[in-house]
């Protein structure tokens, strides 16, 4: 009852409706009704109250739920199950135990707290209640494991699009898969898999986006390294979504569904074999290749340039010791010069 009065609400505003009306289009009490708005206002929804007129839905900037994040989404795959958590160690891990349960391809945790976040490389993900985007897409590929690389630059393919559509903001890639604005990172992607002999079984996208932080927000290590969409909207991109002189409209829903969105889509083409498309839309946003790069392989420190990506998705870096070498992204850290690590 709670989403269908949320439906109903949504569909009529920015007009009211009134309580005897949603009591009778669903057959239950006006306290009933009044129960709901309660607990929807809870979940973020702003909803005003007039005695005369009933309720009208103002907001819902800063709603997450699984109903909203799965409502109309139509994807083919990804988001076919939802689910929604207020806080969580990881949702990668969540997603984890629920693939060992059996969870079904496409499902989709989301949080809006992670307690033990984590990074590639046994690092940790920084995750605050309610400032960032924290989501886990569990996929059961029919790829074998040569061909995941691949699928992990797909990855950022997808939520930087996904970004462009949220918000109108324009993100680079750094190798493999950190987004990046004005050279600080908005997005990092960890992918994980959990494979038997030569087949993929389970693969786990990891992706955080930083969303409402304020400079001051993140550590003191990462302040001149991180960004959140809501600053980098702030310094001049505009959203499609904006009335003048209004903030920027955009939510942590908005962009969640985007993601869902682009990554359905990009997954499909790499299913379908269509990866050299996916590396060019990669190659595209890249803001590594071309560049000085540097990186540490078996404790040895190596320097060169990132010339090109292999059509099964690792870099290739000419070194300055005159050795051309391809890096597998989960293995190494590349630095650039973006000012992170
Ligand atoms: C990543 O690792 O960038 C992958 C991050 C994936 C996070 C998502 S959130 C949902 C899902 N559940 C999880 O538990 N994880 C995934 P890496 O390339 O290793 O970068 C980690 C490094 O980024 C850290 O060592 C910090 O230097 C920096 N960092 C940590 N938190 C950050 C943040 N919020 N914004 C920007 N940089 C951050």
């Amino acid at each position: 009852l709670k989403y269908s009065v949320a439906k109903l609400l949504k569909d009529a505003a920015p007009r009211y409706v009134s309580g005897g009306d949603i009591a009778r289009r669903f057959n239950v009490t006006r306290a009933a009704v009044w129960k709901c708005i309660e607990e929807l206002r809870e979940e973020g929804y702003i909803i005003e109250a007039s005695t005369r007129k009933g309720y009208r839905l103002v907001s819902m900037q800063d709603c997450l739920n699984a109903f909203e994040i799965q409502n109309g989404l139509n994807t083919s795959v990804v988001g076919r199950s939802v689910v929604f958590l207020n806080s969580i160690d990881s949702t990668n891990s969540y997603a984890k135990r629920l693939a060992l349960e059996g969870a079904e391809n496409g499902t989709v945790v989301v949080a809006a707290e992670q307690t033990m976040g984590r990074g590639r490389l046994g690092r940790s993900w920084e995750s605050p209640a309610g400032k960032g985007i924290y989501m886990s897409v569990l996929l059961k590929p029919d790829v074998e494991p040569y061909e995941t690389p691949v699928l992990t630059l797909a990855a950022a393919v997808a939520v930087s699009d996904a970004i462009k559509e949220a918000t109108g903001l324009d993100t680079g890639i750094k190798w493999p898969n950190d987004l990046v604005i004005d050279g600080k990172k908005v997005c990092g992607i960890l992918f994980e898999m959990m494979s038997e002999a030569d087949r993929v079984s389970n693969v786990i996208l990891g992706i955080g986006i930083n969303y409402s932080q304020e400079p001051e927000d993140f550590p003191a290590e990462l302040k001149d390294r991180a960004i959140s969409l809501k600053t980098a909207s702030e310094k001049g991109a505009v959203p499609p979504c904006t009335t003048p002189g209004s903030m920027p409209e955009f939510s942590r829903l908005s962009v969640i569904r985007a993601v869902l969105k682009q990554l359905d889509i990009v997954v499909r083409m790499v299913i379908n074999g269509r990866t050299d498309e996916v590396l060019a839309m990669w190659k595209d946003k890249s803001v590594t290749l071309g560049r000085e790069v540097s990186f540490t392989l078996k404790g040895v420190q190596y320097s060169g340039v990132a010339t090109d990506i292999t059509g099964d998705g690792k870099l290739l870096v000419e070194c300055s010791d005159g050795v051309r070498r391809e890096l597998l992204s989960g293995e190494v850290s590349v630095r650039g010069i973006y000012g992170y690590a």
